[in-house]
């Protein structure tokens, strides 16, 4: 079985990746911002809500240009998807296991938890070409059997 070297391969493309989208953004921000901060008040608490990361809990789906992408997303049991619609049509989201966002116009979002492991097919009942998949995976999946 080489499942093992598939996932470690796996993991140093995402690193490169990664390390690759860090240096494009550090080198295309890092021109210096002419910040006017005369404008605020000094004593003005900024709240810094830091852009939560949605891959740690599960996976986002943008339904933009009549369809879902990514059209298939794979989580673990117990975790969230987030659809959100960027097109200026309304859409929704509807299939197995519950799948049910009505109506969503443009940005607005939906998120299902997903409870049990299985293969959830949906589509958007205005438009039924538009079709996708959550693939949800039983949580206690451990690649090495502790008994050993
Ligand atoms: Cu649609």
């Amino acid at each position: 079985m080489a499942s093992g070297i598939n996932r470690l391969v796996l993991a140093v493309a995402l690193l490169a990746l990664l390390a690759g989208a860090l240096a494009a953004s550090a080198c295309g921000g890092s021109k210096e911002k002419a910040t006017p901060a005369a404008t605020s008040p000094a004593g003005t608490p900024k709240t810094t809500q830091a852009a939560a990361t949605p891959g740690a809990q599960g996976a986002s789906v943008e339904i933009k240009n009549f369809a879902f992408e990514p059209k298939t997303v794979t989580i673990k049991v117990g975790q969230t998807v987030t659809w959100t619609n960027q097109d200026s049509v309304a859409h929704t989201v509807a299939g197995d296991g519950g799948i049910d966002s009505g109506d969503l116009s443009k940005g607005k979002s939906y998120s299902k938890t997903f409870d049990t492991a299985g293969t959830f097919n949906y589509h958007c009942s205005i438009h039924p070409s538009m079709t996708g998949q959550v693939i949800v995976e039983k949580s206690g999946a451990a690649p090495a059997s502790p008994g050993q």
